[in-house]
């Protein structure tokens, strides 16, 4: 994948070493973008193996609505986000929170009777939003929209999350039977966060688009912070030796986006050269 090696490769350009809370040091890029065409294959990084069933994973438990990992770590082993969960499991009102139960509240009025007198009272009762539902209606209904928006950033709740949203908005655009969709990263960890976060928004963007009955088209991501940190530089170098080979390709079984289970996807000719351990930094 070029456009992957072109955004590591301006970053190692480009990028100053600044500190940051973790305590390992970045290389950083202010305002990195790329765009893939998903017709040209799935966007799995193939000069490295990336963990494929983890990534479908963790876009699944994004889906679920859950504000805990026990789905994730207890009933499907996959551990990428135990480093960011309490011991019972919660991280807090995250990706899944936000995505399918938004917290808000709104006006209703509502009746107190009593001693044969009624009295209608406004108060402000809590409800939940379904960002996700109410893309694909919108993507079904009105594909022309320039609103079809998913936010995962809440100002009123940063306090309760273990790590505020990185990935914070994604907003889909249909042009020509095709369906885009462009992401919003504020903070981006070129080695390790970057090629999940790249594979988990297309494989999404490619269920979205067969639930809705459109062709998948071009995935965009622009990343404010893009960063690498100086622990990962070697090997991403090592990286940039190798050679991009034929991406593979996805499959995925024509349900609604939330009947999907694992082996709903089958990733086809799939040749990675050898895993790269990169250190998570926390
Ligand atoms: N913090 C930091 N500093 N970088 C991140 O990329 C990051 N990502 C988070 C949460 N916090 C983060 C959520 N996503 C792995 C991949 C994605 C991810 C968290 C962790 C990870 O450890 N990947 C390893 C192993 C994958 C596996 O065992 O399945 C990898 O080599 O890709
Ligand atoms: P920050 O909150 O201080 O920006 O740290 C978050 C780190 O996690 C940062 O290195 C970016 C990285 N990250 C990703 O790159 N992708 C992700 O999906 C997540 C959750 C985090």
């Amino acid at each position: 994948m070029k456009a992957y090696h072109d955004l590591v490769k301006s970053v190692l350009e480009n990028g100053v070493r600044k500190e940051n809370r973790t305590g390992t040091d970045t290389i950083s890029n202010f305002a990195e973008f790329y765009k893939v065409d998903l017709s040209e294959g799935f966007p799995l990084l193939t000069t490295k193996k990336v963990y494929f069933r983890s990534v479908i994973l963790e876009m699944l438990w994004y889906l679920r609505g859950e504000d805990h990992i026990r789905w994730l770590r207890d009933e499907n082993d996959c551990h990428i986000w135990d480093a960011w969960a309490d011991e019972d499991g919660h991280v807090g009102p995250i990706y899944p929170v936000l995505w399918r139960r938004f917290p808000y509240f709104e006006k209703e009025s509502v009746r107190f009777e009593g001693n044969g007198s009624a009295l209608d009272k406004e108060v402000w009762v809590r409800k939940e939003f379904d960002q996700v539902q109410r893309a694909i209606d919108m993507l079904k209904n009105n594909p022309n929209s320039r609103r079809i928006v998913v936010s995962a950033w809440h100002p009123g709740l940063l306090d309760e999350m273990g790590l505020p949203p990185c990935h914070l908005m994604y907003i889909f655009n249909v042009a020509d039977g095709k369906l885009n969709c462009h992401l919003t990263q504020r903070s981006g960890d070129i080695a390790l966060g970057i090629p999940f976060n790249l594979a988990c928004y297309s494989a999404l963007t490619m269920a979205v688009a067969q639930e809705v009955g459109l062709e998948p088209g071009t995935f965009a991501h622009s990343i404010v912070d893009a960063h690498i940190y100086v622990n990962h530089v070697d090997g991403l170098k090592e990286q940039l030796t190798r050679k991009p080979k034929p991406l593979p390709t996805l499959k995925i079984a024509n349900k609604p986006v939330d009947e999907l289970t694992f082996d709903d996807f089958t990733l086809e000719n799939y040749d990675p050269d050898p895993v790269i351990k990169f250190e998570v930094a926390v």
